[in-house]
This record gives C-alpha cells, sequence and structure tokens, in this order.
C-alpha cells in the first residue's frame, strides 16, 4: 500500500479540477484542518489514481495523514472516516470504498409543508417564498450529516407525488437546494406523479405509448437538465394507492418506466419504479409485488432499477425479505427502507434499525442490488428527527448503505461515542447504552407483533394497537384481522401450499424452511402459518404462552432500558437526557398497552388465561377498542393526549 502510494505520487505531481468539484475539496480539506488541525491531512484527489469513485486510500506519516482519493467526494468521505475513526483510535493503513452506488434518502414531503409518515415537524424544503439564510444554512447542515456517513442521494418530494413538482417554478427551487446539496456529493432526485402531462399541460392521456406522451417527457427531463445539470432522476409511485400509473391505459409497469427512462437517459438520469403494489383482488397482498414485476423480467431499460421494499407487505416491525429480491436477474433491483418509524411507535420510541436492516442483507446479498434507498425520518425540529436518538437510525442507514456488512453494535457504538456522550464515559455505560441501542428493536416487535404477527395497527395513522380494528368499507388487506386471522381456534396465516402458498415465490433454501413448521423460524411463524392456541413451541411453551411471555419481555426491556438511560445521566446532555427519559416513560407505558390490548383480544378468543408472571390488563378489552387517537398520517401523539386515553 505504502509503495503503491509513493509511486502514484510522483507519477502524477499535480492535477486541475472542474470549478464544481473544488468546493467539495474545499470543505475536505476544511473539515480535515478544522478537526485535526492544520495541514495534518494531505488530501491528494488523482484523477487516475486505483481508487474507486467514491472511495478513498489513507496512510499515516511522519506530520499526520496522507489521503488519496480518486475524486474529490472520495477525500471528502475519506475525511469523515478519519473523523470518524478518531474516538477509537486510527490504524495506520486503511481503505474503504461503498459497497452501493446508489445511497438515497426518499422524503415523503408535500409541497404543502407536511411531510406523510414524518414525526419530526414539518418539511425542512421550503417552496412558497424566497429561502431565506437560515434555510440555506439547514440544508447545509443535512447535506453535511448525510455526507458524514456516505449518503449520495435525496429524493426531495413524496412518492404520492403532486403533479406540481413539475412546474417551471418548482424545478427553480429544486435547483436551488441541489446547487447546496451538490459540493457534499448529494444528487437531487424527484418524485413524480405519472399523470403530470394532464395535470400540467392538459394533455388528454399520460399512455406512455403515445407519442405526444414521450415528447411531454423529453421536454420535462430537457428543462430539468437546464437547470440542474447532474439531477439524478425521479422515482415512481404508479398503479398503487390510488396513484395513477401506466396500468391505467392498459400498459405494463415496463412501458411506463422505459418511457420516463428514455426520457432521462440522454442525461445519464435513472428511473426508480417502485414495486409497492397490492391490487384488492389478490388473495395475499404479500404475494403482489412478485406477481406483478416478476413476470416483467428483462423488459425494463438499463436506466430502470426496480424499488423494493424489504418485506412483502409494508415496512411492518419484522417481515421476512421480499422474494421479488432476486426473483428478476435481468433488471435492476435496490431495496426501500423506512427510516421513519411509521409502524415503530413513531419519535415516541426508541427502535435502532440496523438490526432489522441488517438481518434483511443476510437474506438479501447487496452484490445483487443497485442501491438502497430510506423513507427519512428528517423534519424542522431543532434535532431534525423528533426522538434525539433517531438521528442514528439516519445515520445508521448511511453507514450500512455504504457497507451491508457492518454489524449493528459497531454502528451504535460509533454513532453513541462520536454524538451521544461525553470523552470521559466509562466503557461499562458505553457498553450498555450499546446494547440498549441493539435491542431496542427487538423490543419493540415483542411488545407489538411479535412471533411474525404483522399490521394490528391502529387505522390509518399507525400509531398503538387495534387488532379488532373493522372500519366499514375499507379494504380488506387494510384491516388487521385480515393479518392475524385469529379465532376461537387459532392465530396466523397461512401462506404454506396449504393456503395462500407465498411461500413457493421464495427459492430454496427458504421455501422449505417457511413451509416447514419444524424449521420455520419462531420470529417468522405465524407470518407463514396458522396455529392452534395449544401448538407446542420449541421453548416447550405453548403458543399462547409464548405469545404472552414475548410481550411481557418487550415490557421489560422498556424497563431495562429506562435504567441505563439514568446510569447514563452524568454523561449525557442534560436537555437531551431528559428529553429521552420522558419519551422512555411514553414508550414504557405504550409498551404497556400494547400487551394488554393484544392478550386481552387474543385471550378472549383463545379462552385461555394469562399465565403466571403475566400481570392482568390494567383495563377491560371494550375500553382499549374504545380508544381513538386524533391524529393525522404526519404526527406523533404527544404524551400528555397518550396519557388521557390509554
Ligand atoms: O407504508 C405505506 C404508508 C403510506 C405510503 C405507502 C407507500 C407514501 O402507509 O403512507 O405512502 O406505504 O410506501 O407508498
Amino acid at each position: 500500500m505504502k509503495h503503491l502510494l509513493h509511486f502514484i505520487f510522483s507519477l502524477i505531481a499535480a492535477h486541475v479540477f472542474a470549478a464544481s468539484s473544488v468546493s467539495t475539496l474545499e470543505i475536505a480539506r476544511s473539515e480535515a484542518n478544522r478537526f485535526f488541525g492544520a495541514d495534518r491531512v494531505q488530501i491528494e484527489v488523482i484523477a487516475k489514481a486505483p481508487v474507486p469513485p467514491e472511495g478513498f486510500i489513507v496512510h499515516r506519516n511522519r506530520d499526520g495523514w496522507q489521503l488519496l482519493a480518486s475524486t474529490p467526494v472520495g477525500a471528502l468521505y475519506g475525511v469523515y472516516d478519519l473523523i470518524r475513526r478518531s474516538p477509537r483510535g486510527i490504524p495506520d493503513h486503511f481503505s474503504d470504498s461503498p459497497a452501493l452506488p446508489l445511497r438515497i434518502l426518499n422524503h415523503w414531503d408535500n409541497l404543502d409543508g407536511t411531510v406523510e409518515r414524518g414525526y419530526a415537524g414539518h418539511s425542512i424544503w421550503k417552496w412558497d417564498v424566497p429561502l431565506s439564510e437560515t434555510d440555506r444554512d439547514l440544508y447545509t447542515r443535512y447535506a453535511r450529516i448525510n455526507a458524514r456517513v456516505g449518503i449520495n442521494g435525496a429524493v426531495l418530494n413524496n412518492v404520492n407525488a403532486s403533479p406540481r413538482i413539475l412546474s417551471e417554478e418548482k424545478l427553480k427551487r429544486v435547483a436551488e437546494i441541489a446547487d447546496i446539496l451538490r459540493p457534499y456529493g448529494i444528487k437531487t432526485y424527484l418524485s413524480v406523479n405519472f399523470a403530470s402531462p394532464m395535470a400540467l399541460d392538459s394533455l388528454s392521456s399520460a399512455d406512455p405509448l403515445l407519442p405526444e406522451v414521450q415528447q411531454w417527457w423529453k421536454n420535462k427531463a430537457a428543462q430539468i437538465y437546464g437547470l440542474i445539470p447532474d439531477f439524478g432522476g425521479f422515482l415512481v409511485k404508479a398503479n398503487s394507492e390510488g396513484q395513477p400509473g401506466p396500468m391505467d391505459f392498459g400498459r405494463s409497469h415496463a412501458d411506463g418506466a422505459n418511457m420516463l427512462a428514455d426520457a432521462l437517459a440522454p442525461y445519464g438520469g435513472v428511473v426508480m419504479w417502485r414495486a409497492f403494489v397490492y391490487s384488492p383482488s389478490d388473495n395475499d397482498r404479500a404475494k403482489q409485488a412478485y406477481l406483478e414485476f416478476q413476470p416483467l423480467d428483462g423488459q425494463f431499460r438499463d436506466n430502470v432499477i426496480v424499488q423494493i421494499k424489504n418485506g412483502p407487505v409494508d415496512f411492518q416491525p419484522r417481515e421476512p425479505y421480499s422474494p421479488l429480491f432476486g426473483a428478476t436477474p435481468s433488471t435492476s433491483q435496490m431495496a426501500e427502507l423506512q427510516i421513519t418509524q411509521e409502524y415503530l411507535g413513531h419519535s415516541n420510541h426508541l427502535a435502532f434499525l440496523a438490526p432489522m436492516w441488517s438481518e434483511f442483507f443476510d437474506f438479501v446479498p447487496p452484490s445483487g442490488l443497485k442501491g438502497v434507498a430510506g423513507v427519512a425520518n428528517v423534519g424542522d425540529t431543532d434535532n431534525l428527527t423528533g426522538h434525539p436518538l433517531a438521528m442514528a437510525n439516519w445515520y445508521a442507514f448511511g453507514r450500512m448503505a455504504w457497507n451491508p456488512e457492518l454489524t449493528p453494535d459497531r454502528i451504535a457504538e460509533e454513532w453513541i461515542r462520536s454524538y451521544l456522550v461525553e470523552t470521559s464515559t466509562p466503557e461499562n455505560v458505553i457498553s450498555d447504552l450499546t446494547d440498549m441501542f441493539t435491542e431496542s428493536h427487538e423490543a419493540v416487535v415483542d411488545y407489538m407483533m411479535p412471533l411474525g404477527l404483522h399490521h394490528i395497527f391502529a387505522f390509518g395513522h399507525h400509531y398503538g394497537p387495534e387488532p379488532w380494528c373493522d372500519v366499514p368499507g375499507a379494504r380488506e388487506d387494510w384491516l388487521p384481522r385480515y393479518y392475524h386471522r385469529a379465532d376461537h381456534n387459532g392465530i396466523g396465516f397461512d401462506r404454506t401450499s396449504k393456503g395462500s402458498d407465498a411461500v413457493s415465490q421464495y427459492p430454496e433454501p427458504f421455501r422449505s424452511t417457511f413451509a416447514n413448521i419444524e424449521q420455520c423460524p419462531d420470529e417468522f411463524i405465524l407470518w407463514f402459518h396458522h396455529l392452534p392456541w395449544n401448538y407446542k413451541m420449541k421453548s416447550g411453551n405453548n403458543l399462547w404462552e409464548e405469545l404472552c411471555f414475548h410481550y411481557q419481555r418487550g415490557v421489560d426491556k422498556v424497563g431495562d432500558f429506562q435504567n441505563i438511560w439514568n446510569t447514563a445521566a452524568p454523561y449525557l446532555e442534560p436537555t437531551l437526557y431528559a428529553d429521552v427519559k420522558g419519551r422512555l416513560q411514553t414508550q414504557k407505558k405504550d409498551a404497556e398497552w400494547w400487551r394488554d390490548a393484544c392478550l386481552s383480544y387474543f385471550g378472549e378468543l383463545a379462552c385461555l388465561p394469562l399465565p403466571t408472571g403475566i400481570p392482568a390488563p390494567k383495563h377491560t378489552l371494550s375500553h382499549y377498542k374504545s380508544i381513538h387517537l386524533p391524529i393525522t398520517n404526519y404526527e406523533c401523539p404527544s404524551a400528555a393526549l397518550l396519557d388521557s386515553v390509554r
């Protein structure tokens, strides 16, 4: 390594940068100087250096470190890596580069400032007023947070996209934002509404095979690239949950995606076409994405990437991986993860998500993916994420998008040391906090939906339990009973060949593992099997008892987290300490609410008593059924509101 570096440095003495890249390098230099002292990190960017485009090589020398990259953004990432490593000691030589080329945040931000499933205030993007210095500073802060973990793209608006995002006025604003993000290595993308030609310019159709529609998109692409030369491309939610799409005109997803891809291709743009679809007619929603997309393999243009949610249903606290991954070898794929906690207690609950994503990557090799998108948890509150510790999820998303093999405890520890505690914090406190982070997702699964249960949330806003939920006229597959299928005989969704046969969409060995009740992991058992209440589990408990113990375990864990947090108090910033302490109290009460409500409801069906050690529910089932939170789909309920109802 050392020799290689010297060889490269001696070969190429000087290098000239394009004007647009100078500022990235300036940022890299100023970050390095600020953190390590003037000129301690010697940065060289050599276009021909044998370093991957966003990668870097670092080598310790007499005066500090020598950092080599082939692009300015590689240098910037190298500086941030040096900074990140410093609390644990920086090795003499190291190099790194991202595993996935696209590492993108998906904002579900609306033009009116609301954020769908956003629990951290309003959108940070301003659309209707001139940008102030404060806005620009915020965007720079946002860009820097992303760059520090290698996130290199941002889709600014909601996949439920307003056509107006493509109006000239809004595009000019997009260009202003793109100018601020660019020096930090972040490309800007937009979600587009498939019917935009009809909505914006009164075309009579958005049929992707009509020449005038194709021309409309070509003109639009030319306009966008005139304003934003490095625009990343489009994200599209089509023919899903009421959004328009090519199927409205009798065309396929491939027809629609390819038309947009052709418009973007001359400029190097990509189309990220979402596979989040589920027709109301199918007998199992979990099969739908595969059924619609697998047969289209090979029909998409090279610059189309099918964006698939990690699980086959919808960002549930735990899902098996979506069988669509790997099922379209001739089509590019990317994964969509959800950083915002739509189904994980919004910004009231601590749920560190790296373990969930790590579990996903255990099933889906990153080598088969073009990228990974994360639905952002960012809003305009002071700490940007609502729950102060939810910043660790934004961080973890970036770190895992860069390297999906990083372990959750390593990521948690990095974040804790860099952003949470004082440098004097004893190792045992750091270690307890790390455990708290890494165990928190499983705790949430335990007190909400253990053993493969899913989608038993309150209707609409998805906060709190409602396994009994019934909304007259609602689609069956929007109601919890569709998913838990509990009655006096048992509980769970039979997805074996005797049921919906969703298992057959999985390749071996997963197909057999999931289908075979003896082999199916406990955490997915009720996802794939319908079982009698007295079914004997691997632990020796019957299913009912096992369910009760999981709910209780989740509640107990939150109690442990409260203790860990209190012990860490002397090493934490007091306001942050108090904020999280309050949220943990809410989380504990919510966990008890989930346990009591779900066990009351399922217990009534099972006709079985609570096992020893499980406390009697605080209220009657009818009380739990009467709870309705008056909140929208972009709001986190306050502690006071929750205390007044549960
Ligand atoms: O998770 C569901 C959400 C919707 C969301 C949709 C999607 C943006 O409840 O709010 O819409 O998925 O991913 O398109």
